[in-house]
């Protein structure tokens, strides 16, 4: 039977589940450069070069082994511009008389693929995307009649699940999880390892110029992109890790370095979340290292928690809370980011540091994302549909299925706790314990009231007084309201003039991009 396989950008597997037992005589893979998927948000500059160059090697790749692959470019000038438009131009090309499909990765695809049927005429098979370990009916299953979806006990279904790490029923160590030893801060280090700077070949020069000419306006430089945009260069990247950075992953997988993007981060996501990687067999490979010596179990069970645990439970809550998740406002934000999120101008030297990262590469490590922009975010009472927003945006990583409830969930507290038990927040004094930067920076971290004061101090004690009717009674945090309530009431007042000073100036200074 005729079948049509659209291929999405994020599904760049070979043995994807829509094309495991299709019969390539019969099959025509269709992928779509469209217009829609572009600018749905204003994706980062490298981060729209990075997905259509690897859908480009993709599709060659696909060919090479065999398939018909049918390509449409984004500057094909019959190009429809959306995923919709394409399916229909396909349907007239070929006369298919099936359409299979991978599931999508976020909800307004998934509505679109329900209308095709429809639409079309045609039966149209939607399939599990199995690149994940748990599926929506096993989270449901899971979450079912619990009061917290604690994260950490959703880990442990998913270690007894793939065996990793485990000694028979127990876990390896006699422990779940050593993130207590994964805390150090880093010292500038000669022999840190510097990950595979990957040089553009004819295809991905193709698409640098394109974008250039199609996205000027949006955020981000090209100048610097060395992506691994093959799976083989991905692999590289990935045996590069294992070798030199996962021994020491553990230890500093929270400290952030003037100028160090890296550190000994994987730098994986972007080739995991569009399919050039495979998770469990990355997991599997870490555990390897680590039953032959190579690298300690701090290291390989924080790292395979990441995937396992965090990025797993993540999609399962994305899919569980709906499409309303988006709405979500517990602690009635409603402040514009600043206009320096997009260029990364301010003396704040974090969040100088952080923003000129992310805008000069599209990444930033999960501590600059938590307790730096997005820290910053809610403690100033942002939005968080616009944080979340600039997260989808920005990095070269980011799918809502997974940006939303990290941004949205984790870092903001828009759904009230959902996943986390209290807010990510921080006064300056975390980061200068983690980093390097208030060294560098023109502010005094040991200071809160005064033009020289850093303003994460009273910000952060400003919040805890704002929001004392809705988080007061929180038992994580009850000691920093027993600290505040100590304060006198001048000393209180000081704080909170000093923020709302603070704050004053930002909503005057910068206009949001939004
Ligand atoms: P490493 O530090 O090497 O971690 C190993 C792997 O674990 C990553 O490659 C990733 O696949 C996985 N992982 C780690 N933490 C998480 C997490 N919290 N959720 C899901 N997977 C995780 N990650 C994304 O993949 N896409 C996003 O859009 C994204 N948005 C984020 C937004 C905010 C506000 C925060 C706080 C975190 C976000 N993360 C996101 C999680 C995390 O920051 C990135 O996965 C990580 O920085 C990627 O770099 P790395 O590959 O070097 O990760
Ligand atoms: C993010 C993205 C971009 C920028 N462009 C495309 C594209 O032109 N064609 C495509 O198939 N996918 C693209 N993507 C990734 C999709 O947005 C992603 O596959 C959907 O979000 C599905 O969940
Ligand atoms: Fe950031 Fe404050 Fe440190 Fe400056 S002093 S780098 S603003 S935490």
């Amino acid at each position: 039977m005729k079948t049509l396989v659209p291929v999405l950008g994020d599904q760049l597997t070979p043995t994807l589940s829509s094309l495991r037992d299709a019969d390539p005589a019969d099959t025509v893979v269709l992928m779509m450069e469209v217009g829609d998927e572009t600018t749905y948000v204003r994706h980062h500059k490298q981060k729209i070069a990075y997905i259509l160059s690897a859908m480009r090697h993709h599709a060659a790749a696909l060919a090479a082994a065999g398939w018909t692959v049918d390509y449409v470019h984004l500057d094909d000038p019959d190009n429809s511009g959306s995923f919709t438009g394409e399916i229909a131009r396909a349907v007239q090309r070929h006369a298919p008389e099936r359409i299979v499909v991978t599931e999508a990765g976020e909800w307004r695809v998934v509505a679109m693929i329900d209308s095709w049927e429809t639409l079309f005429g045609l039966p149209v098979e939607i399939r599990s995307d199995d690149r994940f370990l748990c599926d929506h009916a096993e989270f449901d299953a899971w979450a079912k009649d619990r009061n917290q979806l604690t994260m950490e006990f959703f880990y442990r279904v998913m270690r007894r699940k793939t065996g990793l790490l485990m000694d028979g029923t127990k876990p390896v160590g006699d422990r779940w999880n050593f993130d207590k030893e994964n805390r150090k801060p880093a010292k500038n280090d000669l022999f840190m390892p510097r990950p595979h700077a990957f040089a553009p070949d004819a295809v991905t020069e193709q698409v640098l110029a394109l974008v250039a000419e199609r996205f000027a306006d949006h955020p981000g430089s090209l100048d610097d992109f060395a992506y691994a945009v093959t799976a083989a260069d991905a692999e590289k990247q990935a045996a590069y890790f294992f070798e030199k950075a996962l021994p020491q992953f553990g230890d500093y997988e929270d400290a952030m370095l003037t100028g160090e993007r890296h550190l000994w981060h994987s730098i994986l996501s972007p080739y995991i979340n569009s399919g050039l990687l495979d998770p469990l067999d990355l997991c599997r490979r870490a555990e390897a290292e680590y039953r032959a010596g190579r690298a300690p179990l701090n290291s390989v069970e924080g790292y395979i928690r990441q995937i396992i645990g965090w990025r797993e439970y993540m999609r399962g809550i994305y899919w569980r809370e709906g499409p309303d998740y988006v709405t979500r406002n517990f602690l009635d934000h409603h402040r514009k980011l600043p206009g320096w999120y997009w260029t990364g101008d301010t003396d704040m030297y974090c969040l100088k540091e952080a923003i000129g990262q992310t805008l000069g590469t599209a990444h930033a490590h999960h501590i600059q994302r938590l307790m730096v922009t997005g820290n910053f975010a809610l403690l100033i009472g942002a939005d968080p549909a616009e944080v979340h927003r600039w997260y989808l945006e920005v990095y070269i990583d980011a799918y809502e299925w997974v940006e939303l409830p990290n941004t949205l969930g984790m870092s903001q507290f828009g759904d009230g706790g959902l996943l986390g038990s209290k807010p990510y927040i921080s006064s300056g004094a975390y980061i200068d314990r983690m980093s390097d930067y208030c060294g560098h920076c023109r502010y005094d971290v040991k200071q809160r009231i005064g033009p020289d004061a850093c303003p994460f101090n009273a910000l952060y004690w400003d919040f805890l007084a704002r929001h004392a009717d809705r988080l007061g009674d929180n038992p994580r945090l009850r000691m920093p309201y027993r600290t505040w309530n100590r304060q006198s009431a001048q000393s209180q007042d000081e704080t909170r003039h000093q923020s709302e000073i603070f704050l004053q100036s930002l909503d005057n200074e910068s206009e949001s991009a939004y």
